[in-house]
């Protein structure tokens, strides 16, 4: 039982100590009321309900190699350091390599200042920067999950010629056919034509 009760008080005198594995809440909320939208912890962790647990992604499953990637990145406090940490998925590990842990942990005052620290990374390569999927709050892992406007806008700007040239295949596609059938038309009226003069004759 004594045993027990140490291996309790242990463990909560550690949690603390565990901080910089936690989700951050902070970023969460601050997402969700800026864009109108619900995300999860999967926007920046490797599983969607965040680091604390037994799945795949989450503190339980890690090996001992899992771990060391992760005391690793936990010990990323500057940034320039290349993360690649096992609980976070590669926006998280953007994240840390970008900023640093320490801006990282300070940032949970002001989330959204993230923003304009970010430069213009766009990981998915969708052509929204990931500082704007924030903003709008879609993911920026996920090239097909954007703001719809945003999204029509990239894809007019980088289909444009494309676009040009159907345009303008249709109209001389159109211009083509109306004058073939013209063409038609007065044939047919010149073999009707021509039927009927010998009669009129
Ligand atoms: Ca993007």
């Amino acid at each position: 039982m004594r045993a027990r009760l140490a291996t309790i008080s242990l463990t909560l005198a550690l949690l603390p100590l565990a901080g910089p594995a936690h989700a951050h809440p902070e970023f969460e909320k601050a997402i969700e009321a800026r864009s109108g939208r619900t995300i999860d912890c999967a926007f920046c962790h490797a599983h969607p309900d965040g680091p604390e647990g037994v799945h795949a992604g989450q503190i339980g499953a890690l090996s001992p190699a899992d771990m060391q990637a992760l005391n690793r990145a936990r010990t990323a406090f500057e940034p320039g350091t290349e993360v690649d940490s096992p609980i976070l998925n590669d926006f998280g590990d953007h994240l840390v390599t970008a900023l640093g842990k320490k801006r990282l942990v300070a940032l949970r005052q002001a989330p959204l200042k993230m923003v304009d620290e970010l430069g213009d990374s766009d990981l998915d390569g969708d052509g929204i920067s990931d500082a704007q999927e924030m903003l709008d709050g879609t993911h920026p892992l996920m090239r097909h999950h954007g703001a719809p406007w945003s999204l029509f806008v990239v894809n007019l700007q980088r289909s444009w010629f494309e676009i040009v040239m159907l345009i303008i295949a249709t109209f001389f596609g159109v211009y083509g056919i109306s004058h073939l059938l013209r063409w038609f038309g007065h044939e047919a009226r010149g073999a009707l034509g021509g039927e009927e003069d010998p009669k009129d004759g």
